[in-house]
């Protein structure tokens, strides 16, 4: 008779992300160069070394970097001259929408799909108005928005349409780049994004009259040490930044092979869990960067909340995230711009979304455990599991034919 393992918390937490790190060595070997130089900052051998680098990779040479994502789309909306009313989503980290408010932009949140959380272009051609100057689409969790038609009803309009990408580093469709669609793309290379240089961010753009202008305003407006010539901030990548970013960059195919394992064991383990709903699988024309890992849980189904079981998981050590929850407008400093009847879609998936770690470190064991777990704990709710859709699986988890255990 097969024996089934005894599901006990992990020993060690595992948070729903843990940054790549190149190896120590060759850090080392990058700082003594910087040491040499004595050079930290303000358009540095590394940053020069790391953009040429990004050029390649983004196919594309209208590209700047910066200290972080939420100031490179702060400067992009500014260079860009965008103001009045924006359309975006709801369904967002709040920087996307910080970004706008720093620019006395109105954000108009129209609701989202239900199937990859991006943007619905219906309700986005449906609540444009004359004070609309843009559209701020985000392609949540890498997953690209619908970019023909939102490119097709910008067009229509005569609306700038920006991205932000700022979870889709290295992911492409129909062979191109995500960062070469729209007028501009924003992507965050913060620690817990797949691709990182510690802190930082890039924008992209097919416009070359943009890149001055943005290096202007990321470095005060200077001109030269007599002449401002606009009011700029600070918003520049440094050397130790960049040598993260560049010695990650090498790593990336590895990077993105190593997520695509987790995202398919995950899938192959979760499937057939009775209230777990996998994110739609990735269509064949995406090149995917599987950055992030969410499940959406049906209280019904699984006999616990998403909140509920957000809870249980760090009793085993797990610490998942509600990416995205609340929603933005459900932030104290936001509220009162959405009826709260409004933006069904969204708020549907942000009470039931929940974020599995997922990060290029994570072990293939781990994820096994991390779903014995999650199988283990809705066999122990109130209802009792969907035994059809066990045995259907390719997999029945021993957590759930041993639900007496722990
Ligand atoms: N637009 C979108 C759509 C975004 O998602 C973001 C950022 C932005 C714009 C703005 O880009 P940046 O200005 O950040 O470049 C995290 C990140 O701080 C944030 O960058 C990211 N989105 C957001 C989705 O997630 P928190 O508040 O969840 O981070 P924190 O500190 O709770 O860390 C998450 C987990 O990562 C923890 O469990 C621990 C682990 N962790 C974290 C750090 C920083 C590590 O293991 N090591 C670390 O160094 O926001």
């Amino acid at each position: 008779m097969q024996r089934t393992p005894l599901i006990t918390p992990f020993d060690r937490p595992i948070n729903v992300t843990r940054p790549a790190l190149p190896a120590l060595g060759d850090f080392q070997k990058g700082l003594e160069g910087i040491w040499e130089r004595a050079w930290l900052t303000n358009n540095g051998q590394v940053l020069n070394q790391f953009r040429e680098k990004l050029v390649e990779f983004c196919r594309n040479d209208n590209l700047c970097l910066f200290a972080n994502g939420t100031l490179a789309l702060q400067i992009a909306l500014q260079g860009m001259g965008i103001s009045g009313d924006v359309i975006t989503t709801p369904y967002t980290f709040v920087a996307t929408t910080h970004a706008l408010f720093w620019n006395k932009i109105r954000p108009v949140f129209v609701d989202i799909e239900p199937e990859h959380y991006t943007l619905d272009p219906a309700q986005v051609e449906a609540a444009i108005t004359p004070w609309t100057s843009a559209i701020l689409a985000v392609h949540v969790y890498g997953h690209p928005c619908r970019l023909e038609e939102l490119g097709r009803i910008a067009r229509k309009h005569g609306l700038k349409l920006i991205y932000d990408a700022a979870h889709a580093f290295g992911v492409e469709v129909n062979g191109q780049p995500i960062g070469n669609f729209g007028d501009l793309s924003m992507f965050s290379f913060h620690a817990t994004k797949i691709f990182h240089s510690v802190e930082g961010g890039m924008l992209t753009f097919p416009d070359p009259r943009l890149l001055r202008l943005f290096d202007y305003l990321k470095n005060f407006g200077f001109e030269n040490e007599l002449e401002v010539i606009m009011p700029g901030t600070n918003a520049k990548m440094n050397e130790i930044q960049a040598l993260m970013g560049l010695l990650l960059l090498g790593r990336f195919d590895e990077m993105r092979e190593k997520r695509q394992m987790i995202s398919a064991r995950y899938r192959e383990r979760l499937s057939m869990v009775p209230g777990i709903q996998l994110a739609a699988p990735v269509p064949s024309f995406v090149r995917s960067n599987y950055a992030y890992m969410p499940v959406e849980v049906d209280s019904k189904e699984f006999g616990l909340t998403r909140d509920e079981l957000y809870l249980k998981l760090r009793e085993y050590n797990i610490f998942a995230r509600r990416y995205f929850y609340p929603l933005v407008p459900d932030f104290a400093c936001y509220r009162g711009l959405v009826q709260a009847e409004k933006l069904p879609v969204a708020r549907g998936v942000a009470s039931r979304i929940l974020t599995l770690p997922n990060y290029t470190d994570l072990q293939l064991e781990d994820v096994d455990k991390i779903s014995d777990i999650v199988c283990h704990i809705q066999s122990q709710c109130r209802r009792p599991a969907r035994t059809a859709r066990v045995t259907d699986a390719a997999y029945v988890s021993p957590a759930l034919a041993a639900p007496q255990l722990r």
